[in-house]
């Protein structure tokens, strides 16, 4: 395994820094983030340099590939669609890597092993929720304070009741010649919180930056990638230049096991109680219609 480096060269930043992309360090990290051991964490050269550049080629032809599942849940219909696309979009984002070269897969062979440590990934009522999303960000532009809780943006599914941690994952694949430096503030806002500081439109999914700590640059160049917990306010500084930023985007996240086991022992109480009415409810009509109990 390779030496964790805790940095801490602003104040106090808790970057911890690997050489390449390996599971076992990403297994490490992801354990750290999910005890607040650390706040991100930076991974030097996770993709080669050839890969790097074909994946930017591939990608200028294709275009952005992928959807969030935040961006699909404000209709009903790119809702559909996007659980009919999570597999065509996981597809594509593989063929722009070279054979066996699509950092996802190492993130989803690694988090579906961990189930010893009592988690698991997660999965939602319609299936797969999660595809990795490649996409570009252009020149003026940048992405506000946010952050990413699908648990908090579905609050109406039993499945995401039981994400103990989300984690992002971004791959560094293109970066602009100034600017596209990701911000964390290593500060958990509650729902209420959230939206008292939300700003207007168009920018509503994002909240006021004077309500929050000094940040921590995570400094990731191209081909390198870092792992943050999604829950913390995140923000990427707008692009100046020519060259867009363009990155592999996908989220971790982690149910944990004895909550995913509760609610399902609770579904399945539910389900057996409903079962027990319905049987004693037909049994009380037969009856009747039998004439053997009395109306
Ligand atoms: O591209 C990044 O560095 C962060 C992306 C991000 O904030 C998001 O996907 O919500």
């Amino acid at each position: 395994m390779t030496k964790v480096r805790i940095q801490f060269n602003q104040t106090d930043d808790h970057i911890a820094e690997y050489a390449g992309l390996t599971a076992s360090d990403l297994a490490q990290a992801v354990d750290d983030l999910r005890s607040g051991r650390i706040i991100g964490a930076i991974f030097r050269e996770a993709i080669h340099e050839e890969t790097r550049k074909f994946a930017v080629s591939r990608l200028e032809t294709l275009g952005r590939i992928g959807q969030s599942a935040f961006e699909a849940q404000f209709s009903p219909f790119h809702w559909a669609d996007y659980f009919r696309n999570t597999r065509r979009w996981q597809g594509l984002s593989r063929s722009v890597f070279s054979n066996g070269k699509y950092p996802v897969d190492l993130v989803r062979v690694t988090v579906g092993n961990v189930q010893k440590k009592g988690w698991a990934p997660l999965r939602l009522e319609e299936g797969i929720a999660i595809a990795g999303l490649m996409r570009f960000i252009d020149e003026g532009v940048g992405l506000m304070p946010h952050n990413d809780c699908i648990a908090a943006d579905l609050s109406g599914s039993q499945m995401t009741a039981q994400i103990d941690a989300q984690l992002a994952l971004n791959v560094m694949l293109q970066l602009p010649e100034a600017g596209g430096e990701a911000w964390i503030c290593p500060r958990f806002f509650s729902r209420a919180e959230y939206d008292a500081n939300r700003l207007p439109e168009p920018d509503h999914y994002a909240v006021r930056a004077n309500a929050l700590p000094a940040p921590v640059t995570i400094r990731a160049e191209e081909g390198d990638a870092y792992l943050s917990n999604a829950a913390h306010i995140h923000e990427v500084m707008g692009c100046t230049g020519d060259k867009a930023r363009s990155t592999l985007s996908r989220f971790v996240d982690l149910a944990d096991i004895s909550r995913r086991i509760r609610s399902a022992v609770k579904r399945a109480g539910v389900e057996i109680g409903s079962a027990l009415a319905q049987v004693i409810a037909n049994a009380g009509t037969s009856l009747q219609q039998s004439g053997k109990l009395a109306t």
